[in-house]
């Protein structure tokens, strides 16, 4: 049987199906974002509070800063031995939300393999692996995973977002805003905004979850963009910026080369700039390339870029790995992005 990525359910049905369950496993993409640990965790109280048993699985590596998010909540973060422990005997139900790809789900593969039938997706991305789940709930036009979560919460509970409980209500909000970039993207339609203003009704304290996310950062942080803005170079009349970040270059700003992301987002700050390529050091004969691109009628194709390394990802946002040393893989991304930009 060939099956497709596509919706082929709805929410009164997923409701149902959770209704009838008893002990569910609620788990998300590897490295969860606010939106999988927001809907996962709205799910997992709502449920908890039908008197039913259910707990969610994050696969590493866990955002520290989210751990005031889930308070008292039982969860479990991935460990070598977590797949054995006793809140994830007899599970009848496993819900999977914010994701449908195996590659995302990585050492979690092994568990959820041949639970098909018992299996729910609840997604709103584009691309995803179907053969998952049986029952798929797949909203592409969803801006987060949570504002479908919110509909399966409010349709559980019997009520209305701004009636939810708070400890609902703040997860749900927690994934709507930061898969929105706290309201910025394309992606925000009034329903979107309609709903975060239910949520706020509902009692959810926006700015300080806004402090949590954005206002949080190790002061090791601005130590890295500090050295990333002093190497950037900007080249093709200032439409091009490439930052590069070696090893030695993250140790002494004490950060790890996990924590390095986002650094795109500083060229592109600047008018001019079409698109930023940030270069980091794997190892002596490996870097990493990561390349973002503004949207607009002159915009740059990142994702063909990356294809000339073997690489690949969106228009917009697309990665490689270079077996060069980096001030090699430097002048190979500048020698290309010229070639585009300039
Ligand atoms: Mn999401």
């Amino acid at each position: 049987m060939t099956q497709t990525w596509e919706s082929n359910t709805d929410v009164p049905s997923i409701a149902d199906r959770l209704r009838a369950a008893q002990r569910i496993a609620i788990l998300t993409h590897a490295k969860p974002d606010g939106d999988a640990i927001g809907s996962t965790l709205a799910l997992a109280r709502t449920l908890t509070r039908m008197g039913k048993h259910a707990i969610p699985v994050y696969l590493n590596p866990w955002p520290a800063r989210f751990d005031p998010v889930l308070a008292d909540t039982p969860v479990i973060h991935e460990h070598a031995d977590c797949w054995s422990e006793a809140a994830l005997d007899n599970i009848d139900t496993v819900a999977i939300l914010d994701t449908g790809s195996w590659n995302q789900l990585a050492d979690a593969r092994t568990w959820i393999a041949g639970r098909e039938d018992s299996t729910i997706i609840i997604d709103h991305h584009a691309h995803g692996d179907p053969e998952i789940a049986a029952a798929r709930l797949i909203r592409t036009s969803a801006a987060a995973a949570a504002q479908i979560a919110a509909d399966i919460c409010c349709n559980l509970l019997g009520a209305e977002p701004s009636d939810l409980p708070v400890s609902i209500a703040e997860p749900l909000y927690l994934g709507i805003a930061t898969d929105t970039g706290f309201f910025r993207y394309s992606s925000v339609t009034p329903d979107t905004m309609r709903l975060a203003a239910d949520l706020i009704d509902a009692g959810v304290q926006h700015n300080a979850l806004y402090r949590l996310v954005e206002q949080s950062d190790d002061v090791s942080r601005l130590r890295i963009i500090t050295r990333a803005l002093n190497n950037m170079q900007l080249f093709a009349n200032d439409a091009a910026a490439v930052i590069t970040i070696s090893q030695q270059d993250a140790d002494e700003c004490g950060v790890s080369m996990d924590d390095v992301g986002g650094l795109a987002d500083l060229p592109q700050s600047v008018a001019s700039v079409r698109a930023v390529a940030v270069i980091t050091e794997v190892d002596p004969e490996m870097s990493k390339v990561s390349f973002r691109s503004k949207a607009g009628p002159d915009h740059i194709d990142v994702n063909t870029l990356a294809q000339q390394f073997n690489g690949g990802g969106h228009v917009h946002a697309a990665g490689a790995k270079i077996h060069k040393p980096l001030a090699e893989a430097r002048a190979l991304i500048i020698a290309a992005l010229e070639g585009t930009a300039g």
